[in-house]
């Protein structure tokens, strides 16, 4: 268990508190900063919630009142640089925070990691609340309310529901457990309307995502036994599809929902040397080692790295790693 009173008592005692979480920000960061923010605001703290991205329009039903605020160093980095307390989630990684994370360390504000992510044990963070077992970084954050004796306001449990909603794929994927079901019976129970969110998130595709998810569909890739499926997204493709970047994200779930199919894998090509890559199992495959030899991390069904390289550097890579390690985890170690 976790001491949650012991972070309640950190900050207790600060006033000025910033937020934050990864860049390219998902339900469960953007979720749980949101549910602390309204906790914090409650509590009349001089906080504010600030990230490295643009907000994913998705996401905009959590942005009330404009609380959601993109980093600008113009805007922001004298704010952060009185912070007392930094209170950061879901982030897997201290650089996934970019010129925020630097603002913070420069300024040796106290950071606070609340993850469900392994640590990486990165010496940037002051204390860790770091719980791999929980579904959702909001799942923590609940914790958080319930050993706090902190009531689900209306606000707070619509951050927490989203966070556990999107990390378990609305409560299907093997991480969902009998919690998940009674974090959001509690959440209903303070007002959430679960179908809104859920229209909010996963109704609202660009067009241009359509029109990318149909390049990709029709270039498809398979090894012999059909069992790991992949595939590529360069900038013409993104030209084409009339796409951006944060369109790409959901797609390697999708791929992973094929028949047959035990690990999906998407490489991204960010930039002309550098490429996202994406890695999801249906369970039979443990994947995050591979993200890890790739330089990045993540859960073992659900992970990630971004490589430098262009997208021909890197595919090879990807492919040879990802089939030494099916290989290796069936026993036939390459
Ligand atoms: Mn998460």
């Amino acid at each position: 268990m976790l001491d949650w009173k012991s972070l309640h008592k950190t900050i207790n005692g600060v006033d000025r508190i910033i937020l934050s979480t990864h860049e390219n920000p998902d339900g469960d960061g953007l979720g749980s900063a949101y549910a602390m923010y309204h906790y914090l605001k409650s509590q009349g703290k001089d906080c504010r919630f600030i990230h490295i991205s643009d907000l994913p329009f998705e996401y905009e039903f959590l942005n009330t009142n404009d609380v959601i605020e993109t980093f600008s160093a113009d805007q922001h980095t004298d704010w952060i640089a009185n912070a007392e307390l930094a209170l950061i989630f879901d982030v897997g990684d201290y650089r996934r925070m970019r010129q925020i994370g630097d603002v913070l360390e420069s300024n040796k504000i106290h950071v606070v990691n609340i993850d469900h992510h392994p640590d990486l044990s990165d010496g940037r963070f002051a204390e860790n609340y770091i719980d791999i077992e929980a579904a959702a970084t909001g799942e923590m954050v609940y914790d958080f309310m319930v050993a706090n004796d902190i009531e689900l306001t209306k606000e707070i449990a619509d951050g927490i529901y989203t966070g556990v909603m999107t990390d378990t794929g609305s409560f299907c994927y093997s991480n969902t457990n009998q919690k998940c079901h009674q974090i959001a019976m509690d959440c209903i129970g303070a007002g959430v309307n679960t179908s809104a969110i859920y229209q909010s998130v996963y109704e609202s595709s660009s067009k241009g995502r359509v029109a990318l998810l149909g390049l990709i569909l029709n270039n498809l890739n398979y090894n012999e036994t059909g069992e790991l499926a992949w595939f590529t997204i360069n900038q013409s493709m993104m030209d084409e599809a009339g796409a951006s970047k944060k369109d790409v994200d959901g797609f390697t779930d999708f791929v992973r929902t094929i028949r047959g199919v035990e690990v999906a894998v998407m490489v991204f090509e960010n930039s002309e040397d550098s490429c996202r890559i994406n890695f999801r199992s249906k369970g039979k495959y443990i994947i995050n080692g591979i993200a890890k030899a790739m330089g990045g991390g993540g859960h073992q069904l659900a992970a990630g790295a971004v490589a430098k390289g262009s997208l021909d550097e890197v595919l090879p890579k990807v492919l040879s790693e990802t089939q030494a390690a099916l290989a290796n985890q069936n026993g036939h170690p390459e």
